[in-house]
């Protein structure tokens, strides 16, 4: 386990590499214990480099066994070599010169699960962001494109040897072993680096591009499990045609393969040609998936693939350019769901996770802009300001500049810089140059952390026919930034009329306005609109054009006019979003002190308008009719927060909607019932979506538990299966019918890890301060292991980080389980235990009592001796 050493790494230090790599040639020996891995590599001095600039190559944990220096064995005392570096004090004259470099590596004792490892007999990698030096020593930074070359030596029994690029000669070696050599004719860095050996299951298919080059589509999965490949292989297919129709990219090798494992540390990873997977993320059926695993393998699948241009081919010049890939990717991602889907409700989904993820850690202790400054473990920087608010800043220069000179800025990206590591600056010169836009102010959503607020007030005169906004813009203070400058924040708006139409306006003063987009460029700006005949209602930030928070008070009919009426659809989520929102925050003060919040008709009303409205989707009626979740109320109250009281508030308002809708709902529910064969598209899944939030409401009435396990009872697919179980576990926990159901799907699962996740899951969201003794008897669950990533997410990780009434249990034993949980992982593995630890960084927002606890355990761990640097990087930050 790599130690923190305290060192910070800054921006502004980086400089080029005094030396270069064009090529690397590897061979791996596989052996679990003791794998040799021999680095040649063609090294050149960058040119006005003095000769006599020593060579400092990067290692982790390395053992260094032979060092040749063109083709004759360095002698000691000409190099130094620890577990952290290779160093070469006087490197040879000649501007080029060869090292051969031995290695020996233990995949089987890899449990960080970085670098090479070995995961369920399968031999993988996992090298970004620098798992690479735990391989060879080398100069593991992303600016370093090399042309990789690879052997891989193995038994015969692992049948499969990949690598990344084409395929190129194989055969067989003495000793039951064999041989496979890739060439990867497009240097890289090495953090795209990917080797897999094992005796998989392959399902294979071809894709021609539009000039017509024929690649072979390879999907490789654990042997017996290749059923359930047929989903991803279909995202795949789709991905590249989207690519190629929307930003003309191709594809550019003759393979592209994937290879899913059951132990990563993350999602996917992008490896060039050779895309390593969680299981997770390709596994699916109807028996075992549900739709929104269908969904979020289409859109992994999609990022992945993307980034062979947004990542691979155009990479970024440090780590402090993460977003450039990162972000943009996302964004590309997220529209390519939208065009195979539907694009509100994709919109809707997108923006609940950014306000669930990014704002509270853009609100918190671990705020950083988007592209961070300074770093101390970069593996702690894949968050979601750095992909998700990344994605809404590229979204934003889209609606800044317009379709039309997005795409040429973006083409203009891939002719300038195909084959560089570049930066953001190069990223936003493109789109100056495209659009003849200046964009230095816009820029400023790059470097300063935290979510603007922008409040607005709306005055209208009959008389002038005027409307006018006061717009202010702010901006909190963030560890980052102590002073904060003024933003550009494109604000698109309607305004609608009271026929539900949105109302021609004359000249505006005080902004520019193009496009149905306030241009909000000051600290303060009074917008005016002529020619208004009638009051308008506002809808503002529409289509959520900037992630900001927005502060306008508006009339609850006008809300509720707007949630029926905004011709945006997005709008009208926000609208009776922000109505159910308001509702739960009064319910909760009232409940703090100690009084009976009671509900009015019109929301109740306003629910059941939504829910029988024809003409909307499903899946948009379900996403409206889905409460704000405890923490998003948490949220916008910010302080003093007592989740017991959110929780008990949050029931009360879905009781309240249950109780006086309870037949128009049964009647719906009854009538969504289909039995068509199951299929994982946006439609069916949308009606299922609708049919499963309406039984978590009917699950609040009486006889609702009866009505859920039938649900359970009858399901045929896991999408009704497992929402059935989750409102049994969560509306009616400990009842005789949940502990059925709970057992029956035990059964049922329990030799299958990826569905057993989600009866961890589960549990572990059970509201309630039982919770937390709960989810420590489940950790000696056979099917629990504390050294998968999959698993400790699914159970503790939830547990932390999606149980607010159980884990900030006021007496601290959800703390308690924390501060073990984070440091038995840690000892395995830092990077999950790390993010494991983020689950406490809005501990500050806590009522005095929790909040005191909290901070007892951050200060617990951080006494612990010898912390490795991604807990120390994050325990210390959420303290500071
Ligand atoms: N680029 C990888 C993430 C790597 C995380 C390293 N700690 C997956 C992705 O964003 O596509
Ligand atoms: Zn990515």
């Amino acid at each position: 386990m790599r130690t923190d050493t305290g060192q910070v790494f800054r921006l502004e230090d980086y400089r080029p590499s005094d030396y270069l790599i064009p090529e690397t040639n590897l061979t791996f020996q596989l052996f679990p214990d003791a794998t040799l891995v021999r680095a040649e590599l063609l090294i050149e001095r960058r040119s006005g480099v003095s000769e006599k600039t020593p060579l400092i190559l990067d290692g982790d944990g390395l053992e260094l066994k032979r060092l040749e220096i063109d083709g004759v064995v360095a002698q000691a005392g000409t190099f130094t070599a620890d577990d952290e570096r290779l160093t070469i004090a006087r490197p040879p004259r000649g501007r080029r010169f060869r090292l051969t470099i031995d290695t020996v590596v233990a995949p089987s004792g890899n449990q960080a699960l970085m670098g090479l490892y070995l995961s369920n007999g399968v031999y993988c990698t996992q090298c970004e962001a620098e798992g690479f030096r735990r391989i060879t020593y080398f100069l593991d930074r992303p600016d370093i494109l090399s042309v990789y070359t690879v052997r891989i030596e193995a038994p015969r029994a692992l049948s499969r040897l990949l690598s990344n690029g084409n395929p190129g000669e194989s055969g067989e070696l003495a000793g039951d072993r064999h041989y496979a050599v890739w060439h990867d004719p497009h240097p890289k860095p090495s953090y795209l680096f990917a080797l897999v050996a094992g005796d998989l299951g392959c399902i294979k298919d071809r894709f021609v591009t539009a000039s017509g080059r024929s690649v072979e589509l390879g999907l490789y999965v654990e042997r017996g499990k290749e059923n359930q490949a047929s989903y991803a292989m279909d995202a795949l297919r789709r991905s590249m045609k989207w690519d190629e129709e929307v930003f003309g990219l191709e594809y550019d090798l003759d393979v592209f393969n994937i290879v899913a494992v059951s132990d990563f540390n993350i999602g996917a990873m992008e490896n060039k040609g050779l895309n390593i997977f969680n299981d997770k993320y390709v596994l699916a059926g109807e028996e075992t998936a549900t739709d929104a695993d269908f969904a979020n393998i289409e859109a992994i699948i999609a990022h992945e693939y993307f980034h062979n241009w947004t990542g691979n081919r155009i990479t970024c010049r440090d780590w402090f350019q993460l977003c450039l890939k990162e972000g943009l990717t996302v964004y590309r991602d997220h529209e390519f769901s939208s065009d195979q889907r539907s694009r509100a409700v994709s919109r809707i989904a997108q923006v609940r996770t950014l306000r669930a993820h990014q704002f509270p850690e853009d609100q918190g202790p671990l705020a950083h802009p988007v592209r961070p400054r300074r770093y101390r473990e970069i593996n702690n920087f894949y968050t979601a300001t750095v992909y998700e608010k990344g994605s809404e800043v590229a979204r934003m220069i889209h609606t800044l500049i317009g379709a039309d000179l997005f795409r040429r800025g973006m083409d203009l990206y891939f002719e300038r810089h195909d084959g560089q590591a570049v930066t953001i600056e190069d990223f936003l010169k493109v789109f100056e140059d495209a659009s003849d836009q200046d964009l230095s102010q816009f820029a400023l959503w790059y470097h300063q952390a935290g979510t603007p607020n922008v409040a607005v007030t709306a005055s209208y005169s009959p008389a002038s026919q005027e409307l006018t906004l006061e717009i202010e813009q702010s901006l909190a203070p963030t560890p980052s930034e102590a002073r904060k400058r003024v933003m550009h924040i494109p604000l698109a708006f309607g305004l609608v009329g009271p026929d539900g139409r949105d109302m021609v306006h004359g000249a505006v003063s005080g902004a520019s306005v193009e496009n149905d987009v306030i241009h909000v460029r000051k600290r303060r700006q009074s917008v005016k609109f002529t020619g208004i005949s009638e009051r308008p209602v506002v809808s503002l930030n529409r289509g959520f054009s900037a992630p900001v928070t927005l502060t306008f008070e508006m009339r609850k009919e006008d809300r509720i006019f707007l949630a029926r009426h905004d011709s945006d659809p997005y709008g009208r989520w926000q609208a009776f979003n922000g109505l159910l929102t308001e509702e739960l925050m009064a319910a909760f003060r009232k409940l703090r002190g100690d009084r009976t919040p009671e509900f009015g008709d019109d929301l109740a009303a306003a629910s059941h308008t939504i829910a029988m409205d024809e003409r909307l989707e499903h899946a948009f009626r379900a996403l409206a009719l889905t409460l704000p979740g405890e923490a998003d109320v948490a949220r916008e109250i910010g302080t003093n927060i007592d989740p017991d009281a959110i929780c008990l508030a949050r029931e009360m308002l879905a009781r309240s909607i249950a109780t006086r809708n309870a037949e128009a709902f049964r009647t719906l529910y009854e009538g969504l019932r289909s039995d068509a064969p199951y299929s994982p598209d946006a439609a069916s899944a949308g009606r299922r979506a609708l049919r499963n939030t309406l039984l978590d409401y009917l699950a609040l009435l009486p006889e609702g538990d009866r009505l859920a396990y039938g649900h359970f009872d009858a399901a045929t697919n896991m999408t009704d299966r497992a929402a059935a179980l989750t409102v049994l576990a969560h509306r009616h926990p400990g009842s005789d019918l949940a502990d059925r159901a709970l057992a029956a799907f035990e059964i049922r699962f329990r030799d299958d890890p990826l569905v057993m996740d989600k009866w961890f899951l589960i549990q572990a969201s059970v509201p309630g301060h039982a919770t937390a003794d709960r989810v420590r008897a489940l950790m000696q669950h056979p099917a629990f292991s504390i050294s998968n990533p999959n698993r400790v997410r699914s159970l503790a990780g939830t547990f932390f980080s999606a149980n607010q009434t159980g884990f900030h249990r006021p007496d601290g034993a959800g703390y308690s389980l924390f501060a073990e949980t984070v440091l038995a992982v840690e000892q395995r593995n830092p990077q999950v235990a790390a993010r494991l630890a983020t689950a406490l960084r809005s501990w500050r927002s806590l009522e005095p009592a929790r909040q005191r606890k909290a901070r007892e355990t951050l200060l617990a761990i951080a006494a612990t001796d010898k912390l490795s640097a991604d807990l120390r990087d994050i325990v210390e930050r959420t303290l500071a």
